[in-house]
């Protein structure tokens, strides 16, 4: 089979976080036009997932999906405290909205001559205690079978414990890069900074960015990363523990930022580099 990448981009980087519902359409460009190039300019299979940015998270955060993944451990065992005909309401409005989203991303692709297809994680997959426990990719082998790019995003989910969950982009990569471990070259994870620093880069001018991660440095630093209040799933924090749990199984990845021109590309293109001039690699 041949070797696959998996992309993910950030709704921040896509979407106009202050307004609501807002495509960052130049951004949206650049990715697609970066995914055009790699994929006629190498022979590699791709799967993109995206995040919700300010399609997902404000509703999210109106109907109270906030923080969904630490909520379920504790409210395991009661279905919930809102009205059923509410939950089910906001459950259709957030996955209505995502598969919005989605579709535009997915006609952006089409535009750049990439043979993107649809996929909404609530259609085909379960959480257990606001974790994917199972997700039915038969089709998305007959699309890599095909040399096709699934395109994925976090949605909202049935979990057997809490009813409903959040899961963000970041969740669904990690179910992925596991679930194909064995084609997966590496991850790239496109953001709007240019990977993990030492504090929050637009606002702390001494900000140091660290050019590799590995799950022993971590242990011997005390980082402070900063959650944008409105990103209901976790922000650098919870992505950097995503991909260092990957690390440990072996899975190499980088965070790029994912604006600038022809670093997306030519990753794709070229593979993991051992040391890179831009982004943050996270490995073992
Ligand atoms: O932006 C969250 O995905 P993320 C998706 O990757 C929703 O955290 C529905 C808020």
């Amino acid at each position: 089979m041949r070797k696959l990448v998996i992309v993910k981009f950030g709704g921040s980087v896509i979407t106009t976080k202050t307004e609501r519902k807002a495509i960052n359409r130049r951004n949206l460009d650049l990715i697609c036009n970066e995914i055009g190039i790699a994929f006629k300019g190498s022979d590699k299979n791709l799967i993109i997932v995206h995040g919700g940015g300010s399609y997902g998270h404000p509703l999210a955060k109106r109907f109270g999906f906030r923080y969904s993944q630490i909520s379920a451990k504790e409210n395991k065992g009661k279905t919930t405290t809102r009205n059923s005909k509410d939950v089910l309401r906001h459950y259709s409005k957030i996955k209505t909205t995502m598969e919005e989203l989605n579709r535009k991303v997915v006609e952006t692709l089409l535009l750049h001559e990439t043979p993107a297809i649809s996929f909404h994680p609530s259609d085909f997959s379960v959480a257990y205690e606001g974790e994917i426990c199972s997700m039915f990719t038969d089709q998305i082998d007959l699309c890599l079978d095909k040399r096709e790019i699934p395109v994925l995003h976090g949605d909202v989910v049935k979990d057997k414990t809490v009813g409903t969950v959040i899961v963000s982009g970041d969740q669904i990569l990690s179910y992925l890069a596991k679930k194909y471990k064995d084609i997966l070259t590496f991850v790239i994870v496109g953001t709007d900074v240019d990977g993990v620093y030492t504090k929050d880069p637009k606002i702390k001018p001494d900000a140091a960015r660290l050019k590799v991660i590995t799950p022993q440095l971590i242990n011997e630093l005390k980082l402070k990363f900063t959650t944008p209040d409105i990103d209901v799933t976790g922000g650098m924090r919870k992505k950097v523990e995503t991909l260092l749990e990957l690390a440990k199984d072996g899975i190499d990845s980088i965070i790029i930022d994912i604006k600038q021109r022809g670093i997306l590309s030519n990753l794709i293109k070229e593979g993991l580099p051992q040391s890179f001039e831009r982004g943050t690699i996270i490995k073992k």
